[in-house]
């Protein structure tokens, strides 16, 4: 089954669902953006969890509490930091999505909050990172009833509205899903 896709704006951390995905980086330490606001709204208990866990690769995502966040999870996906876009970008922010996703069936939430992973700190074009997103949500086979792209500015929020306009099958929407192929 997939899920039913949803774009608003606002501030992730007052979400109330199962599961709020962030933006995270490797090492799971506090950072900045949509990572820093988590933190900060949701206490001390996220961080402790992040640090027990201590390492998640770029593409991948790992669930700890909320703490104390209206959601139950947080699930930390790490997206790629955008390096001019021949460096596998496209295929580790598919990963990205497809993994949080599936953290998402692993803890048993139905309702998904996720920022516009990479496209602050990490330099993601919007237009490229949205389009992924929205085709890869589209293609994944979960449990998860409702996706909500959270989005703090004008500028995100369009740019999802114009990938969910567009058709769900060929053209743009992101690499294929399965194996990256070598090179
Ligand atoms: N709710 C929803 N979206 C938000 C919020 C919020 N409260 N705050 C920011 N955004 P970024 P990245 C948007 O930079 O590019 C951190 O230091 C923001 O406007 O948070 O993946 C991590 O620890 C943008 O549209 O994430 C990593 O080191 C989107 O969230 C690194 O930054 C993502 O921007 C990750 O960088």
């Amino acid at each position: 089954m997939s899920a039913r896709l949803e774009v608003v704006q606002g501030d992730i951390t007052r979400e109330r669902v199962d599961a709020i995905v962030n933006a995270a980086n490797e090492r799971l330490a506090r950072g900045g953006g949509v990572c820093g606001a988590i933190h900060a709204a949701g206490g001390p208990e996220i961080a402790r969890e992040c640090a027990t866990i201590g390492h998640c690769p770029t593409g991948s995502a790992v669930a700890t509490t909320a703490g104390d966040l209206p959601a139950r999870f947080v699930i930390h996906a790490v997206g790629p930091v955008w390096r001019g876009g021949r460096s596998g970008e496209a295929d580790l922010l598919a990963a990205c999505y497809r993994r949080a996703l599936e953290v998402a069936d692993e803890v048993g939430a139905r309702s998904v909050a996720i920022p516009a992973i990479s496209t602050g700190i990490f330099g993601y074009p919007l237009e490229e990172a949205t389009a992924i997103a929205v085709g890869t949500v589209r293609r994944a086979e979960t449990a998860v009833t409702v996706v909500r792209f959270v989005c703090f500015d004008d500028a995100t929020a369009a740019a999802y509205r114009r990938a969910l306009d567009r058709p769900a099958t060929g053209g743009r929407g992101g690499p294929d899903p399965g194996p990256a192929s070598p090179g």
